[in-house]
């Protein structure tokens, strides 16, 4: 859990950056991609890390979101545009509406309790979670995945190396 919002921006601006590199690498026709017909597609799943900053809202930072029930941007471009500014604004947030006295105050969320704190770190796991599905579903498309925490396949080859298996 954080006890400084300082650790939090620096942990965010980090992770925002990868989940950036993520939508940057899709293609507006990988957004159809979908491991079998009732799941969500690439592109719902991309549009979702947008919409789900918005929840952040319920915490009492008030920011320009974007709606859970708001028409998905139908290109790559601009769901990596929206994730951009929304994932500023929610840092922007954090920044000037909360102290680190706020980190432990804690709010009733769905019949549970949740101190601010676990409520970042909840938010950071959920965008790593929802990546590491998109990147296999980048795999089917034919995109390369960006490296997130380590080597990619294709970095291994670029390297003359033998890729892990
Ligand atoms: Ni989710």
């Amino acid at each position: 859990m954080f006890t400084m919002i300082a650790n939090f921006a620096a942990e965010w601006e980090k992770e925002a950056e990868l989940t950036a590199q993520v939508l940057n690498g899709l293609t507006d026709e990988s957004l159809q991609r979908r491991i079998d017909a009732d799941r969500r597609t690439l592109g719902a799943l991309a549009w979702h890390l947008v919409t789900s900053i918005d929840f952040m809202t319920s915490l009492g930072l008030d920011f320009k979101g974007v709606n859970e029930g708001e028409k998905a941007s139908e290109s790559a471009g601009g769901i990596a545009e929206a994730y951009r500014r929304i994932s500023l604004a929610l840092l922007e947030a954090v920044k000037t509406q909360w102290t680190d006295d706020s980190l432990r105050e804690s709010r009733k969320i769905g019949g549970g309790e949740w101190p601010n704190s676990a409520a970042l770190r909840y938010f950071l796991m959920h965008q790593a979670h929802h990546r590491g599905q998109m990147t296999v579903l980048m795999r089917q498309s034919g995109l390369r995945p960006p490296e997130i925490y380590g080597p990619t396949y294709e970095t291994w080859v670029d390297k003359g190396k033998a890729p892990l298996d």
